[in-house]
This record gives C-alpha cells, sequence and structure tokens, in this order.
C-alpha cells in the first residue's frame, strides 16, 4: 500500500463525515435520506420538484449499489472501515462512471437557474445541506473557479469529482470538494 492510498483513505474517510448525516458514526440508508431531505429544504421554492425527484432517486440508488454492499457484516450500518475498505476494493473506473450519473442528479437539481453553471449561490446552498458554513463553502468554491468565472461548469464538477474519489495526487484540485481536506 503506497502513499497514493493513504490519501485516498483520507479523502474516502472524510467523504464518510460528510454522509454521516445523524452523526453517529454510522452510515445507513437514513443518513442518505436526510441528506436529500436536507438539500430540499436547503433550495426551498427554488428547487425543481421533478428534479429533486430524479435526484433523490439517484441518491438511493447510489446508496443501494455501492454503500449498502460495504456493509460487511450486514448489520444494517456502514462503519468507517467498511466503507473505505469497499472503495479499495471496487473497481475505480466502473464506480466513477456511475458517480458521474450520480452528480448529474445533483447538478441539474442544484442548477436551479438552468443556465448550465453552477453559480456560488446554488454551491453555497447545497453545501448548506450538507453542514458546510458560508465561509467554508466560499473558501472550496474560490479555490475549485480557477478562472475566477463564479461559476463551475459541469464539466468542471465531473473532474473534480473523478479526483476526489481517484486522485492519488495530494495537490489535485478536486481535493478540495471537502472542505475538511
Ligand atoms: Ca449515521
Ligand atoms: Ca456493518
Ligand atoms: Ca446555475
Amino acid at each position: 500500500m503506497g502513499r497514493g492510498f493513504d490519501i485516498l483513505s483520507r479523502k474516502w474517510s472524510l467523504d464518510f463525515d460528510a454522509l454521516d448525516y445523524d452523526g453517529d458514526g454510522l452510515l445507513s440508508r437514513a443518513d442518505m435520506e436526510g441528506l436529500v431531505e436536507s438539500t430540499r429544504v436547503a433550495f426551498g421554492p427554488e428547487g425543481d420538484p421533478v428534479k429533486f425527484a430524479e435526484f433523490r432517486s439517484a441518491s438511493l440508488r447510489w446508496w443501494d449499489r455501492f454503500l449498502a454492499p460495504a456493509d460487511g457484516d450486514r448489520d444494517g450500518y456502514v462503519t468507517r472501515d467498511e466503507y473505505v475498505a469497499a472503495y479499495r476494493e471496487v473497481d475505480l473506473a466502473t464506480m466513477s462512471a456511475a458517480l458521474i450519473a450520480f452528480v448529474d442528479a445533483i447538478f441539474d437539481f442544484v442548477d436551479t437557474d438552468a443556465d448550465g453553471r453552477i453559480g456560488i449561490g446554488e454551491f453555497a446552498a447545497l453545501q448548506r445541506a450538507w453542514n458546510a458554513s458560508r465561509e467554508d463553502a466560499m473558501t472550496v468554491f474560490e479555490s475549485l473557479d480557477v478562472d475566477g468565472s463564479g461559476h463551475l461548469s459541469r464539466g468542471e464538477l465531473h473532474m473534480y469529482v473523478q479526483q476526489y474519489y481517484t486522485s492519488p495526487d495530494p495537490d489535485a484540485l478536486g481535493n478540495n470538494l471537502n472542505f475538511r481536506f
């Protein structure tokens, strides 16, 4: 196990914290449902109900396909060790292809003004739903918006998400997606 795996394991572990919505140190389908509901609330009337339904089903599909199987001892909860171990074993190319479909469902819901880009306000609302402070959300956004356009494109987000989950590079910009990094 090389240093690259250390960085990936650290990112997956931070991802675990982001997904543990109720903060009990375990992941369950209820955490995913809590995050989805929190996202709906964060966007309020701006959120499109049809896109929300797609985002919700993509989230639960993600849980059922990639997270539930990580529950090695089948007790209904995924521990941090189970979570990181599952990422170590999964085929990262297959996983990241499925992840992009999930990211697209998030993108479509979060892009409330439907201009095909994520603006800083849209990004901050999403981060708020995921328990980041406004300052953390701004720091993350500014680090990712390298050309300072005030927007993230779908392609940029795909690249950052793939870097976050699959790149062992400690300096990959996508590492900043999780404000805890
Ligand atoms: Ca939990
Ligand atoms: Ca378990
Ligand atoms: Ca937008």
